[in-house]
């Protein structure tokens, strides 16, 4: 590129801007840092920074963007938007901190469970002394990719026993790895299920009533990717049945989540505002501004998404 610096476009609807902003204009490879939806000087923007939803006619604007980054791991806002085009290269956010909350997000809700602390807050108010018993779990992780990845490991320095599932086959010391086509073998396995996929073509509605049918009676369940891979009816079904014996839900098909949703009185399920891990500006710029470094030289970008995959 003959540019030197990077001028960048903030377009974060649903989160603070101006971290980013001040974060990004510290940075050597920056130049000018602007917050959508100020609308001068957009053919001078090199790089379109992107949290949901993005305005129609954004990118039309922008005859000079090379770069387009989400400001989350997840892609789905921009792979489901038609004005993205498709020859410029997209990004995500793949970040330590990010990977870190996660795995602790996820650990909490295991540990909660298994621990039975439901339960015991229940006996406390009784002031009934019941020593529950705790059994040692097999957890199922679906998608081993940055989060995914990292938190099977985690798991296993835990000590806990961890299958995992993903498009192609993994080598991670001591986890049990299943690819695409041995789904009833993965399922058939684990006590605790954890849902880490992207949301796809292929991945949609995924976990529905056949899903929940091939799962062993009792089955924990940990949704922490996005709401659209579950068949929110099905769940309610499966728990119902038994068939899963509680789930902790951090997403879903519509956030936030509407008031008269039966997700929210459902005594076996507990619900956060998808909180399971946010983006951290503080962390993830750092990613950002070597990507910059590397359009600038030419390289290829880091943490590119697939366009045909979708993720
Ligand atoms: P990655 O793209 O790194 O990993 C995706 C994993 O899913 C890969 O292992 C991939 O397999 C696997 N996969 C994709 N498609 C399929 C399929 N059809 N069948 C089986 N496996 C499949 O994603 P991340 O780990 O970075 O993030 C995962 C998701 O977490 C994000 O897309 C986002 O939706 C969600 N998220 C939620 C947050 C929250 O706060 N609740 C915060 C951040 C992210 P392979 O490795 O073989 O390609
Ligand atoms: C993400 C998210 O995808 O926050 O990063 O859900």
């Amino acid at each position: 590129m003959d540019k030197q610096k990077i001028n960048a476009m903030i377009a974060a609807k649903t989160w603070s801007a101006q971290p980013w902003k001040q974060g990004l204009e510290k940075m050597p490879s920056f130049g000018t840092v602007d917050v959508w939806p100020k609308a001068q000087d957009l053919e001078t923007i090199d790089a379109l920074f992107v949290w949901k939803p993005l305005d129609r006619g954004v990118i039309e604007r922008m005859p000079q963007l090379k770069w387009i980054s989400s400001l989350g791991a997840g892609v789905d806002h921009l792979m489901n938007d038609p004005q993205i085009p498709r020859h410029i290269p997209i990004t995500r956010i793949v970040d330590p901190w990010l990977a870190r909350d996660m795995s602790n997000y996820v650990i909490m809700g295991i540990l909660m469970h298994q621990r039975s602390m439901d339960e015991h807050k229940i006996n406390q108010q009784k002031m009934d002394w019941n020593r529950l018993p705790y059994h040692p779990l097999k957890i199922g992780v679906l998608g081993l990719g940055a989060l995914g990845g990292h938190l099977a490991q985690q798991l296993v320095d835990l000590g806990f026993e961890v299958l995992g599932y993903s498009r192609t086959r993994k080598h991670i010391e001591g986890v049990k790895s299943f690819d695409e086509n041995e789904m009833d073998a993965f399922l058939s396995e684990p006590d605790v299920l954890v849902n880490l996929l992207p949301i796809t073509s292929q991945t949609t509605d995924v976990l529905d009533l056949n899903f929940f049918a091939k799962v062993r009676t009792g089955t924990y369940l940990i949704n922490v990717a996005r709401g659209n891979h579950v068949v929110e009816e099905d769940l309610v079904n499966a728990l119902d049945q038994g068939q899963l014996c509680g789930a902790l839900l951090d997403v879903f098909r519509e956030e936030p989540l509407p008031k008269e949703h039966p997700f929210w009185n459902h005594p076996k399920i507990k619900i956060t505002p998808h909180v399971a891990s946010v983006t951290s500006p503080e962390s993830a710029i750092n990613l950002l501004e070597n990507n910059a470094k590397r359009l600038i030289k030419g390289q290829s970008l880091l943490h590119q998404v697939d366009i045909e995959l979708g993720y």
